[in-house]
């Protein structure tokens, strides 16, 4: 009942809470992390190339963007190419390697505008120079943006980013800058390239897939997941907001109650 009292009026079917006009604004997630699966087989239902999916998936990262940040939410991070990807035929990987550039080529002055800061997280050492100059200089560009932060995970493997801070932490015991005690959580979650980020609170994966593969997987320790059928490229606002609507009826549920203290 309280919850009904609390909840905002008016100003929502306007904004375009059209679906879900009951989404409360006083409970967005901060950090949603979105797994975007489906483009191919988007592509395949079309008698398109695989790369035509893909091409259409980036037109739903800046839809996506957009509702995210004209919700509220914080940090939206996006699986955007895992480690696993570079088994892919080569022309494939060579035009998903193009489209940062395309992206921001079209929408960083957007980005800009709407104050995003742009981040990412994964291997940038290893992906190809025109990539890694587009992104770092998105990352330049929006240094200063204290509005949405937008995470890109590029060349990204959740593995190998637990063993790069493990590794790191054991060269600071070896050196004597610290000792095996001083080794906890915390320690370790500042170790992990999502340090600066609150952890997420809400993981979408699209496409009818039910596996994490090797996503963030320290950091969702605590998340709520929510997967849909829905391809990455018929994902849209309405989606976004019913995936917040049941994130936000799940923690209505506990009332108060530690949601990991509930049997
Ligand atoms: C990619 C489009 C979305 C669906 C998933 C696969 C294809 C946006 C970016 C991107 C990455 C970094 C950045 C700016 C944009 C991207 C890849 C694939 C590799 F700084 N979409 N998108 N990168 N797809």
């Amino acid at each position: 009942m309280l919850d009904k009292l609390i909840r905002k009026k008016g100003g929502e079917s306007k904004a375009g809470n059209a679906e879900h006009p009951e989404l409360d604004e006083t409970m967005i997630p901060r950090h949603v992390a979105i797994i975007m699966d489906g483009n191919g087989r988007w592509a395949k239902k079309r008698s398109l190339p695989r790369i035509a999916g893909h091409h259409e998936g980036m037109k739903t990262v800046r839809k996506i963007t957009r509702e995210a940040d004209r919700l509220g939410i914080k940090v939206l991070t996006l699986y955007a190419f895992s480690t696993e990807n570079w088994k892919r035929p080569k022309p494939e990987v060579e035009f998903l390697m193009r489209l940062p550039e395309e992206f921001l080529g079209t929408y960083l002055p957007e980005l800009v505008e709407r104050n995003v800061r742009v981040r990412m997280i994964g291997d940038h050492a290893h992906l190809p120079m025109h990539t890694r100059r587009a992104i770092t200089k998105a990352m330049e560009a929006t240094a200063e943006n204290d509005g949405l932060i937008l995470n890109f995970a590029m060349n990204y493997g959740s593995r190998a980013e637990i063993t790069e801070a493990v590794r790191s932490i054991a060269k600071a015991v070896a050196e004597n800058r610290m000792s095996a005690e001083d080794i906890d959580e915390s320690l370790i979650t500042g170790a992990l390239m999502t340090a600066e980020l609150p952890e997420p609170d809400l993981l979408i994966r699209t496409s009818g897939e039910v596996r994490l593969s090797n996503f963030m997987l320290w950091q969702l320790a605590y998340t709520e997941f929510w997967f849909t059928e829905t391809l990455w490229p018929d994902f849209d606002e309405s989606r976004l907001q019913e995936a917040i609507a049941v994130y936000q009826a799940r923690n209505r549920r506990y009332g108060g109650v530690d949601k990991e203290d509930t049997d």
